[in-house]
């Protein structure tokens, strides 16, 4: 086939850093040769870009130490003029043709340069069997293959080019559109290509429903909420784009019969079998059933009594899209809400209204440029977290110590102190926000989200930097007490800690889960990882300030030990959510408990842990989980180990003090052998989850934790304190 991918010259792609608000990323494109000669690209474009970063070769590393020092030698080149790392953040698949679909309904067109570039992004993910999953790492389902097919169209791709028949013909093996899971249902019923009838209701009607009653929306995981909140909109007002001859083509293309021979009311259940992680529950299917009835209402002569109450419904729901909006910069929670907000703004303002013409202007946050061409990100970056782990790490590695990191390390402060979050949100009530006032979101403080993980680490990071004796008091004890309360606020009855909110309802909710492809996501579980940042960040403050709610802390940090106790697994290990997946885990749970004093030497859970993690060491000394381990609950065994997994092996067993330091020796010596020689890792496989069943790839953990666990290791081989 001599069909060529599409693509644009990289060596014209510049990132600007902090453009718009503290933190934000956004590649833009220098067409003029002029241009580009005033303003080179960097290590940071040139490395993320795949191009030649010209970085000098290293004195070859003969300790751990040496080689973590080699590796932040590298990394530190990355670090942008604000002090941040900015940082790829792809995997999921769904994300571009969302925002794709929502721009041609609402009749923009991005830069024929990023329209290239999205192509050459979607063609490269494609799979060998001939599409997309949900993510780059799994095998293709109608939704990835169907939402990449339509976008590729929309993007200018013709029906019969290059791979397109090829694409086409795997849909209709898999039986056409019509069982696309209910994401995509929703997002083809938005461009015209599926019928709104074939969609279970959505219905707007929910935030109607008193705060008491036991599955009222505002209980829901902040995501589903957030994202169900303007589908509620769009499938309460029937909202369809324009019908342009493409609508009309696509018709006859993704299905295996006429488009109007098709029964839409029979697809609401109807969900491809590649696809279906958790199946509809029958309480879901019941309430369809019966709203269905509700549903045809207004149409069946002297039943338009129901209207009133869904204007109501739409009108509601429209506000709480408008406090989102407001709340984050228009840049909402995350990608999935981004893109149907804005097609919110845009059906009820229009396309000179100041809202939507606000929502454009932050698309580019989510967009990355990668080598292999232009993605949507799972959020609008991971500055926070990145930095956070990284200025940790300096610290307990000693090399923050180092003249030629000292200000590289400053840099790091500086972004923090501009990154807390010093007040509630505007729409805090109205829109069922959890406070925020001294916190750290996930990316940028203008994105405002708290995360019980990411207020804690930042606070850890800024405690670690502000005990250098040559960095400033920056944030002061009021600014961190402040990071304190909040955290204290989000334990969980359990002990545990939660991602966003407290739990505010039952996990009997997830009978309601409409979202096929993902599992646990209608109520905000505990999670190890977070409980243990929490915790930890509570232990770091109290040795800091003992006098400030000391018996608050003493309480919240022994039931958050419980918790981390009581979710123990009887093969030693813990279920990681949000990192692949038992390694991950266990390295935070063992933290935790190092901190309870809990090491090898005195507790027989300890070991059990230490056994479950030496047990999986591979032959050539690394371990290597792959993202299966999260989908079933077992631990999958990577055909090759993953250093970043053995770098969290590593850590694990040094916080729980494992006393056969060979074990150790090997893990680094695998890390050091696969460091090159200007000290850079290369990416191997994804290393995070979401949703028991979403790969995301986080490629700043290479650096990042193998430079930790080197150091640390280093310290702990040579029987240092540390
Ligand atoms: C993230 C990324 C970071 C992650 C950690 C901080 C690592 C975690 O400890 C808590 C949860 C959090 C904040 C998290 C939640 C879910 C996110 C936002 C993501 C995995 C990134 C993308 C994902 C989001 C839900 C993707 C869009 C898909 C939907 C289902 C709406």
């Amino acid at each position: 086939m001599d069909f060529e991918f599409p693509s644009t010259d990289l060596k014209g792609w510049r990132l600007k850093v902090g453009e718009d608000s503290h933190g934000q990323q956004k590649w833009v494109y220098l067409r003029d040769e002029k241009q580009r000669e005033e303003w080179p690209q960097d290590v940071t474009e040139k490395y993320w870009l795949g191009l030649e970063t010209g970085s000098p070769e290293l004195p070859e590393a003969t300790t751990p130490l040496e080689a973590a020092r080699n590796g932040y030698k590298f990394y530190k080149q990355l670090q942008s003029h604000d002090g941040h790392f900015s940082t790829e953040y792809g995997g999921p698949l769904f994300l571009i043709p969302g925002l794709v679909i929502a721009m041609n309904v609402c009749g923009q067109k991005l830069l024929p340069e990023q329209e290239t570039e999205l192509k050459r992004y979607i063609l490269n993910k494609r799979r060998k069997e001939g599409g997309w999953g949900l993510h780059t790492a799994a095998p293709p389902t109608v939704f990835g293959t169907v939402m990449n097919y339509v976008a590729l169209r929309i993007l200018g791709m013709g029906p019969d080019e290059g791979p397109m028949t090829e694409i086409r013909a795997l849909i209709h093996e898999m039986g056409g559109a019509t069982g696309i899971p209910t994401w995509g249902k929703v997002w083809l019923s938005v461009l015209g290509v599926y019928e709104w009838e074939g969609v279970g209701s959505i219905t707007p009607e929910l935030w109607l429903l008193p705060d008491w009653v036991p599955f009222a929306p505002w209980r829901w995981w902040i995501h589903v909420r957030q994202t169900f909140t303007p589908m509620s909109y769009l499938y309460g007002t029937r909202f369809v784009g324009p019908f342009t001859p493409l609508v009309f083509t696509l018709r006859q293309e993704i299905y295996t019969q006429p488009y109007e021979s098709i029964k839409w009311s029979a697809q609401r259940t109807n969900i491809s079998p590649y696809d279906v992680y958790s199946p509809h529950h029958p309480v879901l299917d019941l309430a369809h059933g019966l709203l269905s009835y509700y549903e045809a209402m207004p149409e069946l002569p002297g039943f338009s009594s129901c209207l009133p109450l869904r204007r109501h419904a739409v009108k509601r729901v429209y506000e709480l899209v408008r406090y989102e909006d407001e709340n984050t910069g228009y840049q909402t929670i995350g990608p999935v809400s981004k893109a149907f907000n804005m097609v919110c703004r845009y059906a009820k303002e229009g396309p000179d209204s100041h809202a939507f013409k606000a929502h454009l202007s932050r698309v580019d946050d989510f967009l990355w440029l990668s080598k292999g061409g232009l993605m949507m990100m799972g959020t609008n970056g991971s500055q926070l977290w990145d930095l956070s782990f990284m200025a940790q790490a300096l610290v307990e590695t000693s090399l923050a110590d180092e003249p030629e990191f000292k200000k590289s390390t400053l840099k790091m402060l500086d972004w923090l102190d501009k990154a807390q979050i010093r007040q509630d949100p505007k729409w805090y009530h109205e829109n069922f926000r959890h406070r925020t006032k001294g916190a750290w979101a996930f990316s940028t403080p203008e994105q405002s989200y708290v995360v019980s993980d990411c207020v804690s680490e930042g606070l850890k990071a800024v405690i670690a930097i502000q005990s250098l004796s040559y960095a400033p008091k920056t944030l002061d004890l009021g600014r961190m007490r402040d990071a304190i309360d909040t955290i204290l606020s989000m334990q969980n009855p359990s002990g545990g800690f939660a991602s966003y909110e407290l739990q505010r309802g039952s996990t009997k909710m997830e009978y309601l889960n409409a979202a096929e492809v993902f599992g646990n996501i209608m109520v905000d579980y505990e999670y190890p990882e977070c409980t243990t940042s929490a915790l930890s960040a509570l232990k770091h403050f109290g040795k800091l300030d003992p006098t400030y709610r000391t018996q608050d802390i003493q309480i919240t940090v022994d039931k958050a030990i419980k918790y981390i106790h009581d979710v123990q697994r009887p093969d030693g290990s813990w279920y990681g959510s949000w990192g692949i997946c038992f390694t991950y885990a266990t390295m935070f749970a063992l933290e935790s408990l190092g901190i309870a004093g809990e090491t090898c030497a005195n507790s027989e859970r300890v070991r059990r842990a230490c056994s479950f993690l030496v047990d999986r060491q591979m032959e050539d000394g690394g371990w290597g989980e792959t993202y299966m381990s999260c989908v079933s609950m077992e631990y999958a065994q990577h055909e090759q180990s993953q250093v970043v997994q053995t770098a969290w092996a590593v850590l694990a067993l040094i916080y729980g003090r494992y006393d056969d330091k060979s074990v150790i020796e090997r893990a680094c010596r695998l890390i050091m052998k696969r460091q090159k020689a200007d000290g850079r890792w290369e990416q191997e496989d994804t290393e995070g989850i979401f949703n028991k069943n979403c790969a995301i790839d986080y490629p700043a953990f290479k650096f990042i934790f193998c430079i930790w666990a080197l150091g640390r290791a280093d310290k702990y081989l040579r029987n240092d304190a540390n």
